[in-house]
């Protein structure tokens, strides 16, 4: 079935996904989540894929879930459905990177988009923003806990609070993002760190993602001593003594997955 909210470009071991509800901004609605889920379903079982890009359009990358598709659900439909559930634990189980390249407004359900990825690099346009809280609700795919993690007490506590939105700089400096880069090659720059993690050993690329992430999950000694487990396996591993060989040898590093 040709989607309708997504647009899919593939380039080498890189699949960059743009949203594409512009108008709406990229509102967040099932269909899209929907279309989004396969996707990833796709691309994971892809063994030729190695990294993806999330991205939306020069003025938004999402300005939240669709509030005109959600204003009239009751607790029931909200609860049985599980609205929203499926798919974000989608993205969160989802085992290859996912790089966010964010523009314009990451807001609500955006803006905790933008967070489940592993990492975001923002133009200097982008805006981020809980204003949930002006629609009489609160985030509700993990923005208290994840922007919190983020950036702090503080500040999280005064998006939420506020609804103030954050620019990319500020967003920047307070270690939202990873980097910002002038908004023509936000793609460009995305693509390239994709295509850097591609060229990786994917062994290594998804336990490096899984230790990272274990870091908001569980303590420092079990996260360390999980951490030196999986480095010692990765000596099971050819791309581990390619590695090293080409180090050694001078030449670039040519990683099979064995
Ligand atoms: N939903 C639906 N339509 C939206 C939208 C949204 N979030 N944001 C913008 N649009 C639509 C506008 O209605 C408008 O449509 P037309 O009037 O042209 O038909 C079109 O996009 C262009 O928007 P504007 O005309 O407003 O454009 P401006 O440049 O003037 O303003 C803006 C841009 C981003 C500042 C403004 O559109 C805005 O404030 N948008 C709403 C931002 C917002 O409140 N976002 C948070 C939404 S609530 C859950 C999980 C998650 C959530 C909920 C539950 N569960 C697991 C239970 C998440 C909730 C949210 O994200």
């Amino acid at each position: 079935m040709p989607l309708k909210t997504l647009i899919v470009e593939r380039h080498d071991a890189v699949t960059l996904i743009r949203l594409n509800r512009p108008e709406a901004l990229n509102a967040l609605n099932n269909e899209l989540l929907g279309e989004l889920s396969g996707v990833l379903d796709a691309a994971e079982a892809d063994e030729g894929v190695r990294c993806l890009v999330l991205t939306g359009s020069q003025r938004a990358f999402a300005a939240g879930a669709d509030i005109k598709e959600m204003s009239d659900k009751s607790y029931a439909q909200m609860f049985m459905t599980d609205f929203f559930g499926p798919a974000a634990r989608r993205i969160e189980q989802f085992r290859k990177p996912i790089i966010a390249a964010v523009a314009g407004y990451a807001l609500g359900g955006g803006c905790e988009l933008a967070m489940l990825c592993d990492f975001i690099i923002a133009a200097e346009t982008a805006k981020f923003g809980q204003p949930e809280i002006n629609l009489g609700v609160m985030p509700g795919i993990g923005g208290t806990q994840r922007l919190t993690r983020f950036v702090g007490k503080s500040k999280a506590m005064d998006m939420i609070l506020t609804a103030r939105m954050m620019d990319a700089a500020e967003a920047e400096r307070a270690g939202l993002v990873s980097r910002m880069v002038a908004a023509d090659k936000l793609i460009d720059e995305a693509l390239a760190a994709a295509a850097k993690i591609a060229g990786q050993s994917p062994l290594a690329v998804m336990m490096n993602k899984e230790l990272v992430n274990a870091a908001y999950e569980t303590t420092l000694s079990t996260g360390v001593a999980m951490e030196r487990r999986l480095f010692h396996s990765l000596f099971a591993f050819d791309d581990q003594k390619e590695g090293m060989a080409a180090f050694v040898d001078k030449r670039p590093a040519k990683f099979t997955g064995t």
